[in-house]
């Protein structure tokens, strides 16, 4: 057990001497039974059979399938590829209407393909699109939405399903964070035109490198395995372009064993989550997202958003703060992708016309969560946070110096 922090001469920007001796990460990958993969891999050797379709990209696929209550699931080597080719896929062109307030892949997938994104403002309870200002972007060259469940959050899929059929839109969502997440009791995958995870190494369920495409369409099913694989309908048989977008034999034998492993992972998330709120409880200024206990939810994202006004200390402070303690607090998504080249010169007004994304870039940090940490850690790195907020006035002078160093 780590002692109290009882004085403010105790934190590391002050004292020179971190909390924890090894850096705690957001992001740390969840690992299952490292038997169970390594019999996975030491078959697949056998096998010699190590990409294109094998035998455990197929068994993970239908695993998936049945566990998010869809037709298909398309594995595929990251979800920014699975997202490039679900939006080509679905015929999308010209402008896509998509959050700022996202990791720039959402938005790279579209002008990747020289595809318009247009950035839309969130609304501020939820971190996810606001349907009201979605319906204020659409022109006549939009041809769809993307929506992101940031968070894992849902959107609001209804009003942005009603928009999307009223307005003969595509509507498809950015599922990267939503795995193992419900809406309505239906698990996320089954909703708009296609549903795309992601299952990188800093996700709560990895396959090293990987996403998957999840949906109901069986002709779109069909074109997004042949466009996953260079449009080969067999042996020498081209009929569809195509690029490289399949997952290993090594990524999906990980991916099989992360999944025998995952409510193991949710439990840990839910207990490390539940551990920040009570860590967190009363401190002015510094709120913990809330997620929606009825539903099934991963909680592998621990967002605490921070209002300087009311905590004394602003956001970029606290992390300088807990960088120090060797606590690495992410600035999930700073800045928005409206912010980013090249979107920054080409729409260089837009911060005009997402005022609450830009609220938000400033005031959200993400906390270390998953299985490598657990009480231990998050009560320190609580009360670190507590001493921060308690003493704005009084960091201030070591806040400059420490900002000097880096
Ligand atoms: N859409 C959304 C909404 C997304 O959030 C993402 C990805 C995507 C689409 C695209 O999915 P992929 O194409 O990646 O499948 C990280 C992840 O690389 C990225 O997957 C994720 N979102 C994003 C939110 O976070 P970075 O640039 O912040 O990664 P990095 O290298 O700084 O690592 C993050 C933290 O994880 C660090 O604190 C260190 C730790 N870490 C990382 C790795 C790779 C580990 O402890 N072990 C590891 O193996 O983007």
């Amino acid at each position: 057990m780590i002692a109290q922090l009882s004085r403010l001469d105790e934190l590391a920007v002050v004292s020179g001497r971190p909390r924890f001796e090894e850096k705690l990460h957001v992001g740390r990958p969840n690992i299952g039974d490292r038997a169970a993969l390594m019999g996975r891999i030491e078959d697949m050797l056998d096998r010699l059979w190590l990409t294109n379709n094998g035998p455990l990209v197929q068994e993970f696929e239908a695993r998936l399938a049945d566990y998010l209550g869809v037709e298909h699931v398309i594995c595929m080597c990251n979800a920014t590829v699975a997202l490039e080719i679900a939006i080509r896929a679905l015929g999308l062109t010209g402008e896509v209407i998509v959050p700022s307030f996202t990791f720039v892949a959402t938005a790279h997938a579209l002008q990747w393909q020289e595809i318009t994104p247009v950035f839309c403002d969130v609304d501020p309870a939820s971190h996810n699109l606001d349907p009201r200002q979605v319906e204020r972007l659409i022109t006549p060259r939009t041809s769809g939405i993307i929506g992101v469940h940031v968070w894992g959050r849902p959107c609001a899929i209804e009003e942005l399903s009603e928009i999307a059929a009223r307005r003969n839109l595509k509507l498809m969502f950015d599922a990267a964070h939503a795995f193992g997440n419900s809406y309505g009791g239906q698990m996320i995958g089954g909703f708009g035109a296609v549903e795309i995870f992601s299952f990188h190494a800093t996700k709560f369920f990895n396959t090293f490198e990987g996403g998957a495409v999840a949906t109901n369409d069986a002709e779109l099913a069909t074109k997004i395995r042949l466009m996953k694989n260079f449009g080969f309908a067999g042996y020498d048989n081209v009929i569809y372009i195509g690029t490289n977008g399949k997952m290993s034999e090594v990524s999906a034998a990980m991916g099989l064993t992360s999944l025998e492993s995952v409510d193991t992972f949710i439990a840990a998330n839910k207990r490390n989550h539940h551990a920040y709120r009570r860590g967190l409880a009363g401190l002015p200024g510094v709120q913990v997202i809330a997620y929606d206990d009825g539903e099934r939810c991963n909680y592998q994202y621990m967002i605490v958003e921070v209002d300087e006004a009311a905590a004394g200390i602003s956001r970029d402070d606290l992390v300088r703060v807990l960088h120090a303690e060797n606590v690495m607090a992410r600035r999930y998504f700073y800045p928005g992708c409206h912010e980013m080249e090249p979107y920054r010169s080409y729409f260089p007004h837009s911060h005009l016309l997402l005022p609450e994304t830009e609220k938000l870039t400033q005031r959200v940090m993400s906390l270390p969560s998953g299985t490598a940490v657990g009480p231990d850690e998050i009560g320190p790195i609580c009360e670190i946070i507590r001493a921060a907020v308690e003493n704005p006035d009084a960091l201030r002078p070591y806040l400059a110096a420490a900002d000097g160093r880096h």
